[in-house]
């Protein structure tokens, strides 16, 4: 039973939240077809009525008058709305002729962030890029977290197993560059993350974090440490040493999987990084080092959890890699209270075996050679791929729910290269810094306008959950799977008229085939009658529906009548609790030698690099990013409630260097990097390491041709005008974003007008 109507009309309505990670569900109160509160589910299987500011503002993004209800057209130099049927053709009209004159490789394609939110996206995504008929394969996922992948894939054998901090169950949490009092936490989903920190501390044990700003984590933890930005990996690698060299290592269960002789050369690889040769490099004295090697070699469990500072970092794949070394090396991974793998619904089950292992630069980019990561280019290299002449010029962008010119490295750049493009067109709800760039905007359903299933984010889940929720109210355009089919007939050359049903079915199609795979547990059942099996839903439902009854938990079509099925989703609103994570070793692994590839050759050939960089570091400042529990990286300025109060996109400097650049609280600072320059208010605290300063990303709105007007009144400054895109993590592609080298000066009070 989804819904409960009371006496007055108003019914109650249980939805996953899908605007960040953490899964909470909300219990939301409908009134005449209108929401009127949305509060936490305190049934909710897994967040137990926890909710952050962003949670109740579906209702505002639902009603927001500046959200796009219908496809926008640009017609001398503006926008205006025009007919799905009308936006369709002005596509095919614009990208066909392109198409026949500079092939398929003048077309590339973005995917940003909500696309991973949203199962539609994620399920029609593959059906897009193959009927682009594309290889120039982009997503935010180039700006994030691309180094967990690629040391994953390496160590591992699959991309998307990497382990989970166990923090419900842990002794001791060791997290870096992650602030999970603001984002409420990122691979490695969480609900009420603070709440679980705390526990971890009632249980009698302690969490220390690394963050070169005493961030409200910081404050929360037993301990903090300033780390210098960018070089988490050469510390990680000193705390490696330490428990070589003091024999305290200890790999546990696990041990028995590792490779052969990679714990010698982990040995060997480690070797220089001594705590005295890290110290400056790190800010982190060697004593505290050596402790704290101590502390997670004793601890009766112990979780070693990195996110965003380790990975947009020259060294995040490195850094990502050596997290999940100190963990094995403590005998932490694959127990309960280390690090663990999810094993989601939908998934089948494990096998054990050699697997086809990981490979990255099977192709390279066009402009600077940079090697393929994931079937993707960095996106940092966009920019450069639009506007270098010759074949292979990029000339076609379609974006899907992203925004690079506000999440992409040195936007200037990224926007004139976006306003130089023969034909764009975007996926997205709004007219924003890089839609204002599109021929043709296609914006689809509000989050309360359609299903939702955390396809995604429960692969990264610290507990096995599954929870179904149904749209709240009738899309009123076409679904967004309907639209990304429309989109995909029209690149594909059938034409503005094609029947969307045809992408449908092959999507289905592809779907009933995988799960009928020789293996699985369909294997030996037939594709026509599972599809009749399939209930009346939406397109993008059906295929969900395909994908979590045929994995480990579901009911495999009959055959295990107490698994899942969507009738039993939909009879549980509050989610169904599959359980704690369990140990996955050997079965997860895909390694092509069926081990833990410790000590992989690229890695390993990769630490020359940080060697190197210890003698590197420099004291200049550098600048950091933050989040902000009321901001979503670029997009959720448009809500009022959030954006209110006081102003939040300062440049934090601490007291020290304010004096001695001359800056005070509320002056003015002018930011100058390799690439840029902007303009921010200073705010001045103690909360950041001298010589770090600090600025938000995803602001800097109000630009020509935008349509968000609350934004527009609290524009902000825009802080990747200052990132450099040509500066890159080499093994993973993703972009560097924290540690940008900048010079500060204090603007002088601009002259106090003498006319009224
Ligand atoms: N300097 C700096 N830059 C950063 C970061 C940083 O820490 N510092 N963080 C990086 C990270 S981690 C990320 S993930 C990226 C994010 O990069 P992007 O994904 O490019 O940007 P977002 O700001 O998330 O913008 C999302 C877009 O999707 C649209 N949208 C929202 N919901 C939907 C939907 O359901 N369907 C469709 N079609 N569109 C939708 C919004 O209107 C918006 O245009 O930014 C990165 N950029
Ligand atoms: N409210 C809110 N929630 C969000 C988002 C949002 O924009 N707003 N974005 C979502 C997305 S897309 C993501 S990917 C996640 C990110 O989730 P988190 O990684 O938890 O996000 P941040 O708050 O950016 O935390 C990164 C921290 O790294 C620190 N840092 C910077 N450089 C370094 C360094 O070199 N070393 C170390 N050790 N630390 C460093 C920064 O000071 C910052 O405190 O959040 C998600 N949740
Ligand atoms: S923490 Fe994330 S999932 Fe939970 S209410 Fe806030 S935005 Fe939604
Ligand atoms: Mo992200």
């Amino acid at each position: 039973m989804t819904d409960v109507v009371s006496s007055d009309d108003r019914s109650l309505h249980y939805r996953t939240c899908p605007l960040c990670e953490a899964t909470c569900g909300l219990e939301v109160t409908v009134k005449n077809e209108t929401v009127v509160r949305i509060r936490g589910d305190r049934d909710d299987v897994f967040s137990h009525g926890f909710i952050c500011p962003k949670g109740s503002t579906l209702k505002h993004l639902h009603e927001d008058p500046d959200r796009l209800r219908a496809p926008m057209v640009k017609r001398d130099g503006g926008h205006v709305e025009v007919s799905w049927n009308e936006a369709f053709a002005e596509i095919e009209r614009l990208i066909m002729p392109v198409i026949e004159e500079h092939g398929r490789e003048c077309v590339a394609i973005y995917q940003g962030n909500p696309s991973v939110h949203n199962h539609a996206l994620t399920i029609y995504g593959r059906a897009l890029v193959s009927a682009l008929g594309t290889r120039n394969i982009y997503s935010a996922g180039t700006v994030d977290q691309m180094p967990r992948h690629v040391s994953s894939g390496f160590l591992y054998g699959d991309p998307l197993a990497f382990p989970l901090p166990d923090l419900d169950r842990t002794d001791y949490l060791l997290m870096l560059g992650a602030n999970p009092y603001e984002s409420n936490g990122s691979l490695a989903t969480a609900p009420d993350f603070p709440g679980r920190l705390q526990a971890i501390q009632e249980r009698g044990g302690r969490f220390v974090v690394i963050d070169p700003r005493r961030t409200k984590t910081a404050k929360a933890a037993d301990e903090h440490l300033m780390i210098r930005p960018g070089s988490d990996a050469a510390w990680l690698a000193a705390l490696a040493q330490v428990l070589f060299d003091e024999d305290l290592v200890d790999t546990g269960a696990a041990g028995e999987h590792l490779a052969d002789g990679h714990l010698d050369e982990m040995r060997r690889l480690v070797a220089p990084f001594t705590p005295e040769a890290v110290e400056h490099a790190t800010w982190i004295t060697a004593e505290t080092t050596r402790r704290i090697a101590r502390e997670l070699a004793a601890a009766p469990t112990a979780a070693v959890y990195g996110r965003i500072g380790t990975n947009t970092v020259p060294f995040g794949t490195l850094a990502s890699w050596l997290t999940d070394v100190v963990t094995i090396l403590t005998g932490n991974l694959d127990q309960p209270g280390g690090m663990m793998w999810a094993h989601p619904a939908h998934q089948p089950p494990h096998k054990a075996g050699p697997g086809r292992g990981f490979v990255t630069g099977r192709r390279s980019t066009r402009v600077s050679g940079h090697p393929e990561v994931l079937g993707q280019f960095p996106v940092a290299a966009l920019p450069e791929e639009i506007e270098t002449p010759g074949p292979g010029k990029t000339r076609i962008l379609v974006t899907v729910a992203g925004n690079p010119a506000r999440s992409i490295p040195d936007s200037d750049r990224t926007e004139a290269a976006l306003a130089s493009l023969d034909v764009m067109v975007s996926v997205d709800p709004y007219l924003n810094e890089t839609t204002r760039h599109a021929d043709v905007i296609l914006p689809p359903p509000s989050q309360l306008e359609r299903s939702h299933y955390d396809l995604a984010f429960y692969g990264q889940a610290i507990r096995n959950i599954a929870n179904y929720s149904p749209q709240l109210f009738e899309p009123q355009g076409p679904r967004e799977e309907d639209i990304v089919a429309r989109l995909a007939l029209v690149a594909s050359g059938a034409g503005a008229d094609a029947d969307p049903q045809v992408i449908h079915d092959m999507v289905l199609d592809s779907v009933l085939h995988t799960s009928t795979k020789p293996g699985r547990a369909l294997a030996d059942r037939d594709v026509a009658e599972l599809r009749v099996q399939l209930g009346d839903r939406s397109p993008a439902d059906r295929a969900l529906e395909v994908m979590l009854r045929s994995g480990w938990a579901g009911d495999h079509f009959g055959a295990t009548p107490d698994g899942l099925s969507m009738e039993l989703l939909e009879a549980n609103p509050h989610g169904i609790d599959l359980g704690a994570l369990t140990a996955q070793l050997p079965g997860i692994l895909r390694t092509t030698s069926g081990r833990i590839e410790l000590a992989a050759q690229l890695l390993a050939d990769d630490v020359a690099r940080l060697v190197q960089s210890l003698d590197e570091a420099t004291d200049g400042p550098v600048l950091v990013g933050r989040r902000h529990v009321r901001s979503n990286n670029s997009w959720m300025h448009n809500v009022n409630v959030l954006v209110k109060g006081r102003e939040r996109c300062t440049l934090q400097v601490h007291p020290g260097d304010a004096e001695a650049w001359g800056l005070a609280d509320g002056s003015q600072a002018r930011i100058t990097s390799a690439v840029g320059s902007v303009e921010a208010p200073v705010e001045v605290t103690d909360d950041i390491a001298r010589s770090a300063v600090s600025l938000p990303h995803g602001w800097g709105h109000g630009a020509r041709g935008t349509r968000m007007n609350v934004a527009a009144s609290r524009p902000g400054v825009n802080s990747n005008i200052l990132t450099d895109g040509s500066i890159i993590d080499p093994l993973s592609g993703n972009a560097v974003l924290n540690g940008i080298p900048v010079t500060i000066q204090a603007v002088p009070d601009a002259p106090v007008s003498e006319n009224p």
